[in-house]
């Protein structure tokens, strides 16, 4: 095939009058339409000076306009490389130099504060507002509405993904044509995706769930999807009756399962609910069968590989736990300090291997040979255990991370800014539970003596580089840290203390 990617999810639509995309206000964007606008940004693309290879940076709202970025690059070789809207212009300018990005595409919105980040790093910058307008738009509109697609192999890079890390700072991860690909396929198989479904697409399309799991694999099935800009509970129950499965973070149900509206009639028509991205509670799982006669499907994945483990379609889908790895995928459980695989039912680090594991971190050897052996299998950070069926508990994490609402945040990224502030000697951020979010964020700050640290100053400091989903919901002073007697920061013990910060 000339470019495997483009060629099954995209090409293959070529000419179709069907319907691809059903947004909010009614309209209807059929797989022609969409495939047009891909072809007309590629020729864009292409223009600016981008070559097969080159980055895009991509941080705009969700709409067909930003799902057609992503299939223009990959009709020209482009990696595609979208951010979060939530990023300030900080974080954005590590993204735009560390990936050596050719072009920045945002919001008209933050175009001015974003112009500088472009120009210092030689990236064009061009504009793609929420409603489909904007610098680039406007330029694709005259240019042919058919692109010759450029030859790409399975093994050429199709998007970078960053993600943050225990230093503080985040990691591109490489993912090939031949990762998503092979993803894609296995889910469509495994889930029974068909051209029949109708997906509710309420996730963000800047992280793995939305744009790799939710959208890869509708077009690949050749299905439709109610695409939705943001999860918003009026509108979903709104537009539930018209779907056929949804996707979502455990925030999503547990935001439905709080309505009355929310009803047993009201998703009788439902084939498939699927969650992911941060653990569903066991109890979740159980008021939404009990509520509606469906068992939502679990599965577990990563930015680094898609997919990696599900319950299973037909048979027992078990709460509490990730089910079984994907076909084509190992896994293994292993002794985090010896990496010797375990016996059957002991708790270790989660290891995968298989044609979804990434290629590395962009221009991170180190990094990547931490967390990749020689031999293929990725050291996730997870820990888990396989059941006597077979079926694999995630039981916790050997990495410092919180995940609230879906977003993964790494806390040594806060730490590095509140110990800058004036009047902080050091602090430790913990995650504790949240009925909304599932975490929630907490700063612990300890005082240098030098004068009592100001906390709406140091909030309002750290907000300006820090996405608001990052920010501590709430910062604490302590005279000290609880350390163990190697002098580490004992952040259980902290998060014992503070686990109760946000009950419901
Ligand atoms: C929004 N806010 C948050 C979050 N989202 N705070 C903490 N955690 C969050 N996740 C803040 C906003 O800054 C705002 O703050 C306030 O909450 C309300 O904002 P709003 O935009 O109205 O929030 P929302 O619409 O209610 O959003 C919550 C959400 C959303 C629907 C849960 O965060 C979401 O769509 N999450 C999905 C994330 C996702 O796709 N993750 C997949 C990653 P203020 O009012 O103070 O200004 S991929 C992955 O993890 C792997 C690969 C996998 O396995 O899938
Ligand atoms: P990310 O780095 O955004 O790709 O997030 C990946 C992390 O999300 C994994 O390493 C897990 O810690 C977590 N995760 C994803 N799916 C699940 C799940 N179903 N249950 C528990 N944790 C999950």
């Amino acid at each position: 095939m000339a470019n495997p990617l483009y060629d099954t999810l995209f090409g293959q639509h070529h000419g179709k009058h069907t319907p691809f995309l059903l947004l909010q206000d009614g309209d209807i964007i059929t797989h022609a339409a969409f495939l047009k606008m891909a072809a007309q940004y590629a020729h864009l693309l292409a223009q600016l000076g981008l070559k097969p290879g080159d980055r895009a940076a991509v941080q705009i709202e969700k709409s067909p306009q930003a799902l057609a970025v992503y299939a223009a690059c990959a009709q020209t070789g482009i990696v595609f490389l979208p951010l979060n809207t939530a990023y300030t212009a900080d974080e954005v300018t590590y993204f735009v130099e560390d990936s050596g990005a050719r072009i920045l595409l945002c919001d008209q919105n933050n175009a001015a504060g974003l112009a500088p980040v472009a120009k210092a790093c030689g990236a064009v910058l061009e504009t793609i507002n929420e409603d489909g307008s904007g610098t680039f738009s406007a330029k694709a509109e005259a240019l042919p509405e058919t692109f010759d697609t450029v030859t790409r192999t399975e093994d050429d890079l199709a998007a970078f993904l960053y993600t943050s890390g225990t230093t503080g700072r985040s990691k591109g991860a490489m993912l090939t044509q031949g990762n998503l690909l092979s993803n894609a396929r296995a889910l469509v198989s495994e889930w029974q995706f068909t051209a029949k479904d109708v997906l509710l697409h309420a996730l963000p399309i800047f992280h793995t769930h939305g744009l790799f799991v939710a959208s890869n694999i509708t077009l690949l099935a050749g299905g439709q999807m109610i695409f939705l800009p943001k999860f918003n509970l009026d509108v979903i129950i709104a537009h539930l009756p018209r779907a056929t499965t949804m996707m979502g973070v455990p925030t999503f149900y547990t935001r439905l399962l709080g309505d009355p509206r929310f009803t047993k009639e009201l998703a009788s028509h439902m084939r498939l609910f699927v969650s992911g991205s941060a653990p569903l509670l066991a109890e979740t799982h159980i008021e939404f069968e009990k509520r509606t006669g469906h068992k939502i499907l679990e599965r577990y994945g990563m930015t680094e590989t898609n997919m990696n483990t599900s319950n299973p379609y037909s048979g027992e889908r078990r709460a509490g736990t990730v089910g079984f790895p994907l076909p084509g995928i190992e896994l293994k459980i292993t002794d985090s300090k010896t990496g010797a695989t375990l016996p059957q039912g002991d708790i270790g680090e989660i290891e995968v291997r298989g044609p979804n594991v990434f290629k590395g971190y962009w221009q991170m050897p180190e990094k990547t040979a931490e967390e990749l052996r020689s031999d293929g299998f990725f050291i996730t950070g997870d820990l888990g255990q396989i059941d006597s069926d077979g079926y694999l508990q995630i039981v916790g994490r050997n990495k410092d991370l919180i995940i609230s609402g879906g977003y993964n945040i790494y806390p040594k990224e806060i730490e590095l800014l509140l110990d800058q502030e004036d009047g902080v000697l050091e602090s430790a951020v913990i995650g504790v539970p949240h009925p909304d979010f599932g975490e929630s964020v907490v700063g612990i700050i300890v005082a240098n003596g030098s004068a009592e640290p100001d906390l709406a100053a140091i909030n309002a400091n750290i907000s300006k580089s820090l996405a608001r989903f990052k920010q501590p919901q709430k910062l604490i002073i302590l005279p000290e840290l609880p350390r163990n007697t190697m002098g580490k920061v004992q952040k259980k013990a902290l998060r014992d203390q503070f686990g109760g910060l946000f009950s419901a």
